[in-house]
């Protein structure tokens, strides 16, 4: 699909950035791959860097000059560089906003100089907000609560007027509680990331709140095959798309099905306060990502989670 393009791919040394990179390289594409190394790990580019088609770059999307340098001949262009952290944000308002909004405009910018063909751009459920809708749909309006769920909401607007005033081919595409290999276990970290650290080291996990809190866990082999749809999909520019599983789970489900698949069924979650700010569900109508994509999941939370034990064990 990809095969002899040239895919530049920020947030090369994260936890989605590196799967993708992966995958790019797999199919026969050549890979230029960015990181600032503020999250990302040299580890987790490991196999790609025993590939003559990888090469990386180390530097930050807020410089202009190095995304200029780095663009230079690049057909497509997968946006993975970001400030992660829901709560992170919160203490880091200004710092979030110049990372990712100030990055996806820089990005865009630099993709226009460059003649880039299309940008991917790794937006995120958070930009629902607390509307109360289920399933969320791409037409919902959008009611961000977190200075990094507005972030994402800016950089996908500058996405789409980019598409509308410049021709720029880009795709949003809106990441439902992704997890997977190489996910860092800290307290910023997702969820199944935390569950996975303790249950290997036999310790009970802590949910917090009653736990029949719900969300729609997306595998990240899912959603890197869901960028590579995107980066040809001739009905994707322009648009915002759901990438998600569509079948939600709840905490406490999830959490048992996390101990049978880890052999651990001894072992008890604890229960601890409700967190602060936490939605109560969270699940997305996946009808669009078939349509402009023909996306569809080849995973749940739990076949998800077992193929990451799987992985783990290998
Ligand atoms: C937030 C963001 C999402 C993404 C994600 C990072 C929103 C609406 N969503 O989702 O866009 O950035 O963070 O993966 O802002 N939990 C426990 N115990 C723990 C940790 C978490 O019970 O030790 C619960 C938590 O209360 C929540 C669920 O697990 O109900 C999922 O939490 P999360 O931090 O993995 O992700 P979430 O949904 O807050």
């Amino acid at each position: 699909m990809l095969k002899d393009k040239k895919v530049l791919v920020t947030g090369a040394a994260g936890f989605i950035g590196s799967n993708l990179v992966d995958a790019l390289l797999a199919d026969g594409a050549s890979v230029v791959g960015l990181d600032n190394m503020f999250n990302g790990r040299m580890e987790n580019l490991a196999d790609a860097s025993a590939s003559p088609r990888f090469a990386f770059l180390k530097g930050d999307v807020r410089d202009m000059t190095f995304l200029l340098d780095a663009m230079a001949g690049i057909d497509v262009v997968y946006h993975e560089a970001a400030f992660t952290s829901v709560p992170q944000s919160i203490k880091m308002p200004q710092l979030c906003n110049d990372v990712n909004v100030g990055g996806m405009v820089n990005v865009l910018n630099a993709a226009r100089v460059r003649d880039v063909k299309r940008v991917v751009f790794a937006s995120s459920s958070s930009i629902y907000g607390d509307t109360p809708t289920l399933p969320k749909h791409e037409g919902m309006p959008l009611r961000p609560i977190s200075p990094y769920g507005v972030s994402k909401m800016a950089a996908e607007a500058y996405c789409t007027a980019y598409h509308h005033v410049y021709g720029l081919e880009t795709v949003s595409l809106r990441y439902f509680n992704v997890f997977g290999p190489r996910q860092k276990d800290s307290p910023y970290s997702g969820v199944v990331a935390i569950f996975l650290a303790r249950i290997a080291e036999g310790k009970n996990p802590t949910i917090f709140g009653d736990g029949e809190q719900s969300r729609d866990f997306t595998y990240v082999k899912d959603v890197v095959r869901a960028n590579m749809l995107a980066a040809t999909a001739p009905d994707a520019p322009g648009k915002a798309i759901n990438v998600a599983s569509g079948r939600p789970i709840t905490m406490n489900d999830f959490t048992k099905a996390m101990f049978k698949a880890c052999g651990k069924e001894h072992l008890q979650a604890q229960h601890a306060g409700k967190r602060p700010g936490d939605i109560l569900h969270s699940f997305a109508d996946i009808t669009l990502a078939k349509e402009a994509l023909d996306f569809v999941p080849r995973y749940d939370a739990v076949s998800g989670f077992e193929e990451l034990v799987r992985t783990m064990r290998q």
